[in-house]
């Protein structure tokens, strides 16, 4: 079953967003199979937005994502990563629809609540950056036989 990274940024979490956002995921139909509130060391920041090194904006993105603790989860179900993707909205929230998090919840691009891996190949580099295998689980829910 498909796989992705999604963090609640150091916003999110000064703003008690923690909640509903993973409620949202649920209420999707989609499994928690790992997650951990923690802080971000710079070099672990430094790698997770690596493919952003040369923008002007890197070093903003960097003491940002290190600045408060961020929820890290992984989440599994039938096209997690791209479902992910949409619910959490544009990247810049002017862009972002109402209904979406982004679009719900944030005003700057540089203050945007959520991440979320962008193809399969960041879903498993991400996952493997934030995520030991034995922090992750797997088991199995009767409500999927509902949603699938
Ligand atoms: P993320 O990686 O955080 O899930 O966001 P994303 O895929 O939607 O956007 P991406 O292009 O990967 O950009 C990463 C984060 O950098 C910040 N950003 N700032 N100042 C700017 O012009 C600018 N552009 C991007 C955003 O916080 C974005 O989420
Ligand atoms: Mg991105």
């Amino acid at each position: 079953m498909e796989k992705t990274f999604l963090m609640v940024k150091p916003d999110g979490v000064q703003r008690n967003l923690i909640g509903d956002i993973v409620s949202r995921f649920e209420q999707k139909g989609f499994q928690l199979v790992g997650a951990k509130l923690m802080q971000i060391p710079q070099e672990l920041a430094e790698q997770h937005y690596g493919e952003h090194k040369e923008r002007p904006f890197f070093g903003e993105l960097v003491d940002f994502i290190t600045s408060g603790p961020v929820f890290a989860m992984v989440w599994e179900g039938e096209n997690v990563i791209s479902t992910a993707r949409l619910m959490m909205g544009a990247t810049n929230p002017k862009e972002s629809a109402p209904g979406t998090i982004r679009g719900d919840y944030a005003v700057t691009v540089g203050k945007n609540i959520i991440h979320g891996s962008d193809s399969p190949e960041s879903a498993e580099r991400e996952i493997g950056l934030f995520f030991k295998a034995e922090e992750l689980v797997s088991y199995e829910k009767q409500i999927n036989n509902w949603v699938n």
